[in-house]
């Protein structure tokens, strides 16, 4: 057993919206780069369990890929750009569609632009 070897490990879970097992899938997927050993997302609480050597690769390069997947996590959320691709069934941001999963508020709030959510207390579009 190598001396240090622990430290190269980040474990961490991370808050990642969505809605169904192709989320699941879409979301795990964007999570596995090189350097990852588990991405695990939990469909009823939203927590994606992360593993990763965190010599190789950061926690930001996973978020900034689940957002080019399309799926907003706690604090960076994807761009509409990025959020308009997934699959229509996927539509987490959408009130009727969470309400038929039996999910609460999404992470983006209704009405609050990418841009919005960032600039915290910036104006809110009616
Ligand atoms: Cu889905």
């Amino acid at each position: 057993m190598a001396l240090g070897a622990q430290s190269k490990f980040t474990e961490t879970t991370i808050e990642v919206d969505g809605l169904c097992g192709m989320c699941e899938e879409r979301i795990e997927n964007a999570a596995y780069l090189p350097g990852v050993k588990k991405a695990d997302w939990d469909r009823e609480t939203h927590q994606l369990a992360l593993a990763f050597r965190n010599d190789k690769i950061t926690q930001e390069e996973i978020v900034a890929s689940i957002n080019e997947a399309g799926h907003d996590v706690k604090d960076h959320l994807a761009t509409d750009e990025q959020y308009a691709n997934i699959h229509g069934c996927c539509r987490y941001r959408d009130a009727d569609l969470r309400a038929s999963h039996g999910l609460g508020d999404p992470l983006c709030k209704p009405g609050e632009t990418h841009e919005e959510h960032h600039a915290h207390g910036g104006k809110h579009k009616h």
